[in-house]
């Protein structure tokens, strides 16, 4: 199959500044030669132009809420432009407003196509905040809350119709740490399936993979959207906000098997990348390790199935 890689080089969701460096750090560090290795054939489509980052205060509990509408159509354009070509679309980021395009795109195509959806969402933050729960005005830590309908129509109405993006049963979050008050209750209010630190610690990696992969079947669509905070800082200091405590390199290895391992992995986001605050490109290198699992690389031959019981 065919992966396209869409380079968003922009930091207009996020407070710390550098993620629009993401895309290009990701390709020096070998992605391309990366997926090829793993038998894929890849397109690089380049990256998407949007307006420059205005680093101006929240109005109305958002910041740059119109630079993030324009990066986000123009995301969910070229992200459904190639699931009708049927490639899987690889979006570089970027921050994680970026996910609004993405998301929204994918769930279009698989209303589109009567397929399920299936959203994994690793991440250190719920990002489910809203304009009055935010205590920062960014988007980037408001995509769930969009994709589940709760935000500017600009955002949550992006595949045109009236039903949001997503409906919370569809999407599970894993690693989270950091969750606003306000935004701890919409999590609960929306009925989100969240497998926090706290439930991968007293349960471990590969329980809370398989609850978050419970009925994914043959005709499911899987979407991973990764935030690269959701790895321990030590790890990946290429972040613009670490928390510590997150999966280790090990851990992480694990769950990107287990989603190589379902079958059906056909999108995906690498967000939050921030070369400005990395050493030596080492979170972009660990990045580039954890797509090649994510796509099939093992250290020995496995049983096709049975294999994660
Ligand atoms: C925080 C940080 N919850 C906010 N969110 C981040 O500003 O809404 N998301 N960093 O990735
Ligand atoms: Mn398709
Ligand atoms: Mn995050
Ligand atoms: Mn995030």
């Amino acid at each position: 199959s065919t992966v396209s890689l869409i380079g968003a080089p922009t930091d207009i969701g996020a407070s710390v500044r550098g993620a629009s460096m993401g895309p290009e750090a990701m390709r020096v560090a070998g992605l391309q030669a990366a997926l090829e290795q793993r038998g894929l054939r890849v397109l690089d489509q380049g990256n998407l132009a949007g307006p420059a980052n205005p680093d101006q205060p929240a109005q109305g509990g958002y910041r740059h809420l119109g630079q993030v509408i324009a990066w986000n159509r123009r995301l969910h354009e070229a992200v459904l432009a190639e699931l009708r070509q049927d490639r899987l679309p690889l979006l570089l980021g970027g921050d994680h407003c970026l996910a609004i395009g993405s998301i929204s795109a994918v769930a279009r195509h698989c209303r589109e196509q009567g397929r399920r959806l299936r959203v994994l969402w690793l991440d250190a933050h719920a990002d489910c905040n809203t304009n009055e729960l935010t205590p920062s005005g960014n988007l980037h830590g408001m995509p769930v809350a969009c994709l589940c309908g709760l935000g500017p129509a600009e955002l949550t109405r992006l595949g045109g119709g009236d039903a949001p993006a997503l409906q919370p049963q569809q999407l599970r979050q894993l690693g989270i740490r950091s969750v606003d008050p306000g935004e701890k209750r919409l999590v609960h209010e929306l009925g989100l399936e969240v497998y926090d630190m706290r439930y991968i610690d007293e349960h471990g990696m590969r329980h809370a993979m398989q609850q978050a992969l419970l009925g994914v079947d043959a005709d499911t669509h899987l979407h991973l959207s990764l935030d690269l905070d959701f790895l321990d800082p030590e790890i990946a200091p290429g972040v613009g906000t670490p928390v510590r405590g997150g999966p280790s390199y090990r851990e992480a290895q694990l769950c990107m098997e287990m989603i190589a391992d379902s079958g059906r992995l056909s999108s995906l986001d690498l967000m939050e990348l921030n070369p400005a605050l990395d050493e030596r490109n080492r979170s972009a290198r660990l990045a580039v390790d954890l797509v090649e699992s994510l796509f099939g690389k093992s250290t020995l031959m496995r049983p096709r199935s049975g294999s994660t019981d």
